[in-house]
């Protein structure tokens, strides 16, 4: 069999049903072999870096690897962003790259830089291939580490010559392997902490999001009576509407739900990593951690837990519940009154006229237009911080945020990506427009594949993070204002649809009526910025805590 049927072969045993990416003359005769498959589709992009990121977001909602197909050279390194964001926010996604023939080529160094080097800090493996025969068990090791715990990006580089091998191997499957259960003494141990605490508080991080934990965690909340808090990515894992739900540290410090966990002396942490930017920092001396997640705890300067409980998420929070009962001392009083206080702060600006339009205002009306299992995907930029406290997410990996990477260009992109996995979903990107407009071609690719999907543009005319950060350190306004083009035109041009927001009150009905709309329909929404400094600055550095 030639080398690029089996590679195809071997694809289909791991069961990819999308390849994601844009070819060159070295993917050739893979392509060739991609053609006959009836199980791979192949989305065609504008970019490779935005089919990184649609790879990796279709490994994040399914918890297989995503696929991407690069040619050598410039698309290889189009594909370094994706990759870091991959195997920074743990999402299963396998690159594959063209390569100039390996044993004789005519062509000089012509396009040819040392991807798999390159590759390497950025993935759990990376290699050529440098032999037909190699292919199977490369394809399945990369698979397997690729969607091992905690998982990330892997890459493979299939040089032209070997690419036209004939070969005389047969796939390999997938063995039956399960994450195994925690050791009872480091239960044990974790039990006896949260016996022994105050005020525990629980910390629902993004590898809660990976795996099915709702239903343990559900229980363990409903049981215990222990109030939680959430990072940026694991939220949605319990439903935020839930009476012990204090908020998303969206911030490291100084926000409400601060307070609370200020008051706390153990914090039982599910599945949070050291790659999202820190919910709180620890401290020496300071209250407790444990640790409970698939794989053990980086340690840093910020988070040094004295207890770890290692193994499945959901199994390990079973066996804490039923050794810790449903009888206990804690003092839940305090949080009881910041859960009040967070709720009032956090909603009083829900219905603010004001236009061009405040966040505040914006992620409640997306929130009023989406149903429950509607997915909001998010670009990265000054609105995420605003997403992350005040949106609350009803079902797990229904807000998609990038709080790893934090890389601007992958909110339109991965929004395609959930669209492709949930065609059934009502599917809502939502970017700035510095964001937008660094994948905005796909605009063309979401509009051939036909997916119903909204784009809602925040246009600040500026880089407006780093705005507000340039105000926050005293410098004055210099270098982050630009000009946009006519979104609406330039939608229409694409062959999607454009509407501009032209008063506050538009805003919801707009967004209903184009999420029930067919096609891609991008929504051009003025925002006003102001509520950056006042609220996430002046109003946070005032606040003082309930006594
Ligand atoms: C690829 C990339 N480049 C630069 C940054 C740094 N950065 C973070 S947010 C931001 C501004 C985002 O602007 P925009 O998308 O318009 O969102 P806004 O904050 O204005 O709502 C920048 C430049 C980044 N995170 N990623
Ligand atoms: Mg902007």
């Amino acid at each position: 069999m030639k080398a690029t049927d089996l590679f195809v072969k071997a694809l289909e045993e791991e069961g990819v049903e999308y390849l994601f990416g844009l070819p060159g003359e070295e993917n050739l005769d893979f392509l060739n072999s991609l053609k006959d498959s009836r199980k791979i589709k192949l989305v065609l992009t504008r970019h490779e870096q935005a089919a990184g990121f649609m790879a990796a977001t279709y490994g994040r909602l399914t918890g297989k690897v995503g696929v991407c197909l690069s040619t050598l050279g410039p698309g290889a390194t189009n594909f370094v962003t994706a990759a870091a964001f991959a195997q920074l926010g743990a999402m299963p996604m396998l690159m594959i790259s063209g390569q100039k023939p390996i044993k004789e080529s005519k062509q000089g160094r012509f396009q040819i830089v040392d991807v798999v080097d390159l590759m390497r800090p950025l993935t759990k493996m990376s290699r050529q291939i440098v032999n037909g025969n190699s292919i199977p068990s490369l394809v399945r090791e990369a698979f397997r580490l690729g969607r091992e715990e905690r998982p990330g990006a892997v890459y493979l580089e299939l040089p032209e010559d070997i690419a036209r091998e004939e070969t005389s191997r047969g796939v390999f499957s997938e063995s039956y392997s399960r994450i195994p259960r925690p050791d009872p003494e480091s239960v044990a141990n974790a039990v006896d902490l949260i016996r022994k605490a105050k005020c525990p508080l629980l910390l629902i991080g993004a590898g809660a999001n990976r795996k099915r934990t709702q239903e343990a965690l559900q229980d363990f909340i409903d049981q215990t009576g222990i109030y939680f808090f959430g990072t940026q990515m694991g939220k949605g894992v319990v439903d935020e509407r839930h009476k012990r739900f204090l908020g998303t540290a969206a911030l490291s410090d100084k926000d409400y739900v601060h307070c609370a966990i200020e008051r706390s002396d153990l914090i039982v942490n599910i599945g949070h990593d050291v790659v999202e930017k820190p919910p709180f920092f620890m401290e020496p001396g300071g209250k407790k951690v444990i640790h409970v997640n698939f794989i053990s705890a980086r340690v840093d300067n910020v988070y040094f837990p004295q207890v770890e409980v290692i193994g499945d998420i959901a199994s390990s929070v079973e066996a804490m519940a039923e050794l810790v009962g449903n009888e206990n001392d804690w003092d839940s009083d305090y949080f009881a009154r910041v859960k009040e206080d967070v709720e009032k702060n956090l909603t009083s600006k829900d219905d603010d006229p004001r236009f061009p339009v405040v966040p505040q205002r914006f992620v409640a009306d997306t929130r009023r237009a989406l149903p429950s299992d509607g997915i909001l995907c998010l670009d990265n930029g000054i609105y995420k911080v605003w997403y992350a406290r005040n949106y609350k997410a009803h079902q797990p990996n229904t807000l998609l945020l990038d709080n790893a990477l934090a890389s601007m260009g992958a909110g339109f992109p991965s929004a395609m990506a959930a669209k492709i996995v949930h065609p059934d979903k009502k599917v809502l990107a939502v970017c700035g427009d510095g964001g937008f407009m660094m994948n905005s071609q796909e605009l063309e690719t979401a509009v051939r594949l036909g997916l119903d999907l909204v784009v809602l543009i925040l246009r600040d005319d500026a880089y407006g993070m780093i705005k507000w950060k340039q105000k926050a350190m005293g410098f004055d306004s210099y270098g982050l204002d630009y000009g946009n083009p006519d979104f609406v035109k330039y939608a229409e041009s694409y062959g999607a649809s454009g509407i501009r927001v032209t008063s506050c009150d538009d805003l919801l009905p707009t967004l209903k009526e184009a999420l029930n709309r067919s096609g891609v329909t991008v929504v051009d929404l003025p925002v006003d910025y102001s509520e950056n400094e006042k609220t996430l600055i002046e109003e946070l550095e005032q606040k003082t805590c309930l006594l």
